[in-house]
Formats: C-alpha cells, sequence, structure tokens
C-alpha cells in the first residue's frame, strides 16, 4: 500500500511526512537543504568533504575568484550588502556560503564526511549507502553535486619523473612556495588567467602553456566603498536595484548572444574582445594570442588583468605543444626544456560525471551509467524517467557559462518543490518525467543547439562526445518560464 512507503501515511488528501536526502553541502546544496526545511521537510545533507562550499571549499587557488557579479551571485533570501568589490574572491564566497549555511542551521543536518557510495530505489523510497558505510532510506533525493567537480589531469609522459611540485589547480598544494619560483601553468581557461594575473607578480618566471587561445573579456573589478556597502545595508531596496542592473546587463548581452550566431550581443562581445587584445602591445605576442574561433565558443574568460599579467618581463606566452615532462621542467615538441620548481595543471574538470562515482539504480534496478552511456541528460536539467522522486539541482545541461548559478539553482529547487508538494499533499507517491517528454525534451534542446555559439568551430567542456552542447540551448526567458511551474502532463505519477 502507497501509505507504507511514506511511513506509514496513507495518500489521503492530508499532509503526508516525508524525508529527503541531500547530496552536496555546497551551493546548490545547501540552498535545498534550506528550502525543504521551509517547506517544513525534513532532511539530511550528506557532504563527503569536511565543509560547506563544494567548488570554492575544494578550490583554493592563488585568484581565484568569481567573475560573475558578487551581488547576483548570491540567494535572492540572503544577500550580502558587505561584498567588497564588483567580484568576490574566493575564500570570501566560501565564507558567505558557510555563513548562511550556519544561520539557517544546516550546519545541524548536515553530514560531512559521508560520501554517497549508492542510490538504490527500492519499494518506493531510496535507500543510500555511503562508502563509510552509513545506511539510511528517504522519500526524496536531491543531487546537488556539482558540475566542475572531477579534475581532468592529463597524463603526459613523464609526469611521475618532475622532480619538482605538480598538481591540478583544484587541488592546491599550499604547502609549496612560490615567491620567486619558476612556475609553469598549464592551460589557458578562466582558472589559468586568474593563475597568471595571481602568480607573474610573484614568480622569478612564469611560463603559460597555452594549447588554444582564448577571448579575454575585460572588466574591473570595482570595489564598494564603505558608504557604498553601507547604502546597501541599511537600503535593501537600493540593493536590489543593483542587483536587477548587473543581472540585466548580463542577461541582455551573454544570453542573446550564446543562442544566436547572428545576433548584435555577440558582435558587440566580440568588438570589445578584440579591442581588449589589441592593447597587448607586442604584434607578435598578440598575433599568438589571438583565437581562431568566435568569441564566447569556449567560455568567454572575464579578465581586466590577464593581458596586463602575461606582458610582463619575467612572463612567457609558450604555443609549442608539450611533448613530455622532464624531471627538470617541461619540454614542448621544439626540443625546448623549460626549466621549473612548480608545474600547475589548469586543465579544466571532467565534467560529464554528475552525480558518478555514485551508483544509482533506478525503478527496476535500471542503472544511471547505462541510461547515461552516451552522456548526461535530464528533462528540463531536473528529472529522469525511471529514477522517481530522485531530482537534480545544477543538472545536466543546465544554463552554464557566465550565469549566476546561485539564481539557476533557486529557479531549479522552486520547481522541484513543486513536484515534491504533490508528495507531501498526498497527491500522489512518486514522481518522474515521462520517457516521451524526457525524449522530445532532448531532441528540441539539440535541434535548438545549433543555432547556438558553441558549435561554431571550438572545441571546450560545453561539449559532449557528440558534439552537442552539454548546457541550455534556448533562451534565458524560456528557462524562467519552463521553471515557473512543471507541466504536470510531462510527469508520471503513481
Ligand atoms: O578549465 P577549462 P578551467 N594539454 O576546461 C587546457 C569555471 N570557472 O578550470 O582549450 C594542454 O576552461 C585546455 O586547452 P584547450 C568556468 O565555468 C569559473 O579554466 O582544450 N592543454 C584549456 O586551456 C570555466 O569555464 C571561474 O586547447 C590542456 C584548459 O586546459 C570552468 O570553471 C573561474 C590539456 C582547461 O580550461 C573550467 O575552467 C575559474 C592538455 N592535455 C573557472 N588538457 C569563475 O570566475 C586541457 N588543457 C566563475
Amino acid at each position: 500500500m502507497v501509505g507504507d512507503r511514506l511511513h506509514g501515511v496513507d495518500v489521503d488528501g492530508r499532509s503526508h511526512a516525508i524525508r529527503a536526502a541531500v547530496i552536496g553541502a555546497g551551493m546548490g546544496g545547501i540552498l535545498a537543504a534550506i528550502k525543504l526545511r521551509e517547506r517544513g521537510i525534513a532532511c539530511v545533507v550528506f557532504e563527503k568533504g569536511d565543509g560547506f562550499g563544494g567548488t570554492w571549499r575544494e578550490n583554493t587557488y592563488p585568484g581565484l575568484a568569481c567573475d560573475v557579479s558578487a551581488h547576483w551571485y548570491t540567494y535572492s533570501f540572503a544577500r550580502n550588502p558587505d561584498w567588497k568589490s564588483l567580484m568576490a574572491d574566493g575564500p570570501d564566497i566560501r565564507d558567505y556560503f558557510d555563513r548562511v549555511a550556519r544561520e539557517y542551521g544546516i550546519d545541524a543536518i548536515t553530514r560531512f564526511g559521508q560520501e554517497v557510495a549508492d542510490l538504490r530505489y527500492h519499494d518506493g523510497g531510496w535507500i543510500l549507502e555511503t562508502v563509510q558505510g552509513h545506511r539510511e532510506r528517504f522519500d526524496v533525493v536531491i543531487a546537488a553535486t556539482g558540475v566542475l567537480h572531477h579534475p581532468n589531469v592529463p597524463r603526459f609522459e613523464g609526469m611521475d619523473s618532475f622532480a619538482g611540485d605538480l598538481f591540478h589547480s583544484a587541488r592546491w598544494d599550499h604547502s609549496v612556495a612560490l615567491d620567486d619560483r619558476r612556475i609553469g601553468v598549464v592551460g589557458t581557461g578562466s582558472t589559468a588567467a586568474q593563475l597568471t594575473s595571481a602568480l607573474v607578480p610573484r614568480a622569478r618566471r612564469f611560463d603559460l602553456f597555452q594549447r588554444t587561445a582564448q577571448w579575454v573579456l575585460p572588466r574591473e573589478n570595482v570595489p564598494y566603498s564603505d558608504d557604498e556597502r553601507r547604502r546597501f545595508r541599511e537600503n535593501p531596496e537600493e540593493l536590489e536595484a543593483l542587483v536587477a542592473e548587473l543581472r540585466a546587463k548580463t542577461l541582455e548581452g551573454y544570453a542573446a548572444a550564446v543562442i544566436d550566431v547572428d545576433s548584435p550581443e555577440l558582435a558587440a562581445i566580440e568588438r570589445l574582445c578584440r579591442e581588449n587584445l589589441e592593447t597587448v602591445r607586442d604584434p607578435e605576442l598578440r598575433k599568438r594570442l589571438t583565437p581562431d574561433y568566435r568569441a564566447a565558443c569556449k567560455r568567454l574568460v572575464i579578465s581586466g588583468t590577464f593581458y596586463d599579467a602575461i606582458q610582463q618581463e619575467n612572463a612567457h606566452l609558450v604555443t609549442a605543444p608539450i611533448r613530455r615532462i622532464e624531471p627538470e621542467g617541461l619540454r614542448t615538441e621544439d626540443g625546448v626544456l623549460h626549466d621549473l620548481d612548480v608545474l600547475v595543471l589548469a586543465t579544466g574538470f571532467q565534467v560529464d560525471r554528475f552525480i558518478r562515482p555514485t551508483t544509482v539504480a533506478g525503478r527496476g534496478g535500471v542503472s544511471l551509467d547505462d541510461v547515461w552511456a552516451d552522456g548526461p541528460h535530464a528533462y528540463l536539467s531536473v528529472s529522469l524517467p525511471d529514477f522517481p522522486n530522485l531530482f537534480l539541482l545544477n543538472g545536466p545541461n543546465s544554463p552554464i557559462g557566465n550565469f549566476s548559478l546561485v539564481e539557476v539553482a533557486q529557479h531549479q529547487i522552486e520547481y522541484i518543490l513543486k513536484l515534491i508538494e504533490g508528495i507531501t499533499r498526498g497527491d500522489y507517491a512518486e514522481v518522474c518525467v515521462k520517457e516521451e517528454a524526457m525524449r522530445r525534451f532532448e531532441d528540441e534542446r539539440c535541434a535548438a543547439a545549433r543555432r547556438t555559439v558553441w558549435v561554431t568551430g571550438c572545441d571546450s567542456w560545453y561539449l559532449d562526445k557528440r558534439g552537442v552542447p552539454a548546457s541550455w540551448t534556448f533562451s534565458y526567458d524560456r528557462f524562467e518560464t519552463e521553471m515557473a511551474r512543471p507541466r504536470m502532463e510531462d510527469f508520471e505519477t503513481r
């Protein structure tokens, strides 16, 4: 009987006590827990690490910052009048998420050091097991496990022979000295650009190993004055007006540009990037820094300091391909050995590993690994057929790029809560998207991808192994409209 599945409460139109598990205590997991509790739903957060913050806990590299404006990259219900500047530093962002989590009592319901190993749908509920041996049943699971989570570590020949210190940017070794040393960074994404700006002033010699040049959109990180911060504290409407302005600027420009390669917005972004590139004085260096694909095809690097840093005397842009790593340093295909004390791999993340390595078995034992054999997908990024009452936050094909993922997650959690409320109201005990709706959505998403800038001839982490962008390929307006309320005809309920 259905009532058994809901801890002995019948589906009878009365309110039903259910319990939810949230996986991950980063920005999305904290949000999910706050919102579930607001609706009176008991929940437990499982976090494999030892603290809150997700990506902001794991990434601690010098220069770490968020290139989305800080006031927009903030929960709408917990604004922070005290952000120091337009874009915030990583440690301040981590402190913010930690503070909000504690203020909302999420620390009391979070089990740190518990890594979810297995999720199994059985008899109308999810059996969750952790690597550490904990086993518990939940009615609902929200996976907030993050997108940029598993470091991509290329296997260069001779890597183990390096006599210096070598690590990935997301696994920073703070015991390693940086000042006055010879530092190499592999990669030219957003991480490498921030590292370059932070490390060039400290290194004796800095080598940036570039495989592909990046478009760089300039943005000055303007500090907020004490007076502005006081006004934001005393006058929340002024702060909301600022958030609205920052948000509108990005959405009007970037959101329109990425889904229409002929848009004036993309042309404007390209113009700004080209003008920025013109600030590089040496024509030879400028040429080597010039991408051969359209701006925003890869994620735009946003930096007001990168070009200045790479033009410093101790900084060297290396464009010869990497041959191998040797005890003394890195040898490129032109035969040159670049002597190094420290080598950082700013080589990005394996983005197709959503939730995994957790094994997930849905209704009838359907394995998520099998369902996602060709790459992760989910209806509107939140639900999957055969995986009832399992919801994803910032899941596959969410809006990504230069958006506020905080706002994206807030839209998604409200949508997910509407589905969960059907359970607590007693309308149904299980809900997941219908197979047909999943397929229709995915077909439409892939068709829309053809007009996006992400398929205009560059390689990037946005593209899945079929070459289809693993992101939201429609307008941001459509995302907001879709998230306003679930179309229940697309869902199967029992
Ligand atoms: O990683 P990336 P990232 N040999 O995948 C190169 C977010 N983020 O950590 O372009 C040589 O973008 C690779 O070269 P190529 C943001 O969403 C946000 O920088 O593939 N090079 C590329 O240059 C961002 O997009 C902030 O030819 C190799 C680089 O490594 C995402 O994180 C800050 C290589 C990887 O670039 C990932 O950024 C930082 C190899 N074998 C990051 N393998 C904010 O401010 C890879 N590369 C919000």
